[in-house]
């Protein structure tokens, strides 16, 4: 690269950004979102409070970040409204106490919902990348997120050139952006590790307004250990698919998986990995974690498509050190495409989410606790569920220490509907929804999955219900939520 580009320091770039201004961020979870450019704009909006001012910003990224940028800004109250997902502990509290406006979206949305107008437009973008050449070409890290087409629409572009992040990432993103409707096409992804775009974003140069330089980690928190409970739901998940591929109802050669992120979803595919009668399987997902690249040196995971490499320090300087391999191995791609429902359905994905929340009847709630505040957000868990060859929730049956049942009577907020949900699983069993009325469900669900002393709750619950198509008693729907909320435990629950 030439000196064509004016390099700043990160406290310049962000004396570019003005309040009210709309700021669309790359990376998709902490892996490949910028770090330094937030954290000084958080700073600026600190000064200008300081000084009797108004400064927030509009916040457009992948999904969840770093701490450095939805924690700096929340707690700099520098937030005017954020989308599409978060799961920053002070954001999240920003949000729960409306001091901030958050939408919370699909993520395969996102980028198309820019592009349409729905949203305003971002003036900045704000980028990560590893590689910048004069002719514009940018290469993302190791998440891209939005990245594509918050380029395309802003303004000015702010790359953050983050040293960390090795050139020799170039060749492991797949990057394209659909046309918007009438002209839309195929998006030609017939399998998992088809590429169909190109290895950089191309932009203007003259957009490029300064280039940052950094040399940060990826700010990606360690899961905990599995524990008994997650070991156990991983084995059911596994035991279920296997018993799936014996009755013909998986191809013996396996289908792609999906997975949601977190300690579940490490176990999960912890236990798919050692399962024996499972085939090595591909991966077309969103979020890549720790487990799949273990699973990938071992041979169990045949190939990954994914929109972030959301993996420990230690996992990413694996993935770096062996970087051909990984290439051969491993393709990123813009959240629109990785998350794509035509894709999904297409490739005939075998998706596991986690749920908060779930009822009898196989209602699923992902981003409420207790129906009112915020969690994290939709995620990519209804671009999957609703398109999957097998939608799968999972949830431990219990929360805080058994006084919480995560099956309740009715979903106490509404993310992936009866319609959507094919089967649930807990650490007590499979309840397999397919082709069951909602009496037949509401059964399944409490005999095999519900914690037991919770199920005699919920059986009178069910004959209490007036009856119908799907029962519900409108007094008492809600008397496990209320019971909580009035003596701290579901068990004083009254039906
Ligand atoms: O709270 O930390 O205060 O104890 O909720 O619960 O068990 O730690 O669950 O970290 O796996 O997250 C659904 C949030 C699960 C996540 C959700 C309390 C519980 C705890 C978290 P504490 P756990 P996890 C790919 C796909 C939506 C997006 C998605 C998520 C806290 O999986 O965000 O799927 N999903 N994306 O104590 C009240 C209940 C509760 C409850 C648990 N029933 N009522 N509180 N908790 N159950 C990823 C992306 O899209 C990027």
């Amino acid at each position: 690269m030439k000196n064509q580009y004016k390099f700043v320091s990160a406290e310049e770039a962000a004396g570019y950004i003005h309040n009210g201004d709309v700021v669309g961020f790359s990376g998709f979870t902490p892996a490949g979102a910028p770090k330094v450019v937030p954290t000084a704009i958080a700073e600026r909006a600190k000064a200008l409070h300081e000084a009797g001012q108004e400064f927030k910003i509009g916040i457009y990224t992948g999904a969840s970040t770093g701490d450095s940028l939805d924690g700096a800004l929340a707690r700099a109250n520098a937030i005017l409204f954020r989308t599409p997902y978060q799961s920053n502990k002070d954001l999240r509290a920003v949000l729960n106490a409306q001091d901030a406006h958050y939408f919370d979206m699909h993520l395969s949305h996102l980028a198309q919902e820019l592009r349409y107008g729905f949203l305003p437009k971002p003036k900045f973008a704000v980028v990560e990348a590893c590689q910048v050449t004069d002719d514009g070409e940018i290469v993302p890290t190791s998440g891209v997120g939005i990245l594509p087409t918050i380029c395309k629409l802003a303004d000015h572009i702010i790359v953050e050139l983050n040293r960390a992040c090795p050139e020799s990432m170039r060749g492991m993103h797949d990057i394209y952006e659909p046309l918007d409707p009438p002209c839309r096409e195929a998006i030609p992804v017939y399998h998992v590790s088809d590429r169909i775009g190109s290895d950089c974003v191309k932009v203007d140069p003259s957009k490029i307004l300064c280039i940052v330089e950094t040399n940060r980690p990826n700010e990606v928190g360690c899961f905990a250990p599995t524990d008994p409970v997650t070991e156990k739901i991983g084995a059911n998940v596994a035991a279920f698919l296997e018993a799936e591929m014996k009755a013909g109802r998986i191809p013996s050669t396996f289908l792609p998986i999906q997975s949601g992120v977190g300690n579940i979803a490490n176990a999960v595919l912890g236990a798919l990995g050692e399962n024996p009668h499972i085939p090595p399987f591909e991966m077309y997902t969103e979020v890549i974690q720790d487990a799949v690249i273990t699973l990938m040196k071992e041979g169990r995971v045949k190939y990954a498509s994914g929109c972030s490499l959301t993996v420990s320090a230690e996992k990413l300087n694996e993935i770096y050190a062996d970087i051909d391999f990984f290439k051969q191995h491993v393709v990123l791609r813009p959240q629109e495409i990785s998350n794509s429902p035509e894709v999904a359905r297409r490739l005939g994905l075998i998706t596991i989410n986690t749920a908060l929340e779930a009822d009898i009847f196989g209602n699923i709630n992902s981003t409420h606790v207790l129906g009112t505040k915020m969690m994290n957000g939709i995620g990519g868990s209804g671009d999957f569920t609703r398109n999957a060859y097998i939608s799968i929730f999972t949830t431990p049956s219990t929360a805080k220490g058994g006084k919480i049942s995560s099956i309740v009577p009715m979903v106490s907020h509404l993310d992936h509907s009866e319609h959507s949900v094919k089967v649930l699983i807990t650490e007590h069993g499979v309840a397999d929804l397919r082709g069951k009325s909602p009496v037949q469900r509401a059964e399944t669900i409490i005999e095999n999955c519900v914690a037991p002393d919770y199920r005699d709750a919920l059986r009178t619950y069910l004959k209490s219900a007036p009856k119908a198509h799907t029962p519900m008693n409108i007094d008492t729907c809600f008397a496990m939520h209320k019971a909580f909320a009035e003596t701290g435990d579901m068990h004083n629950a009254k039906f």
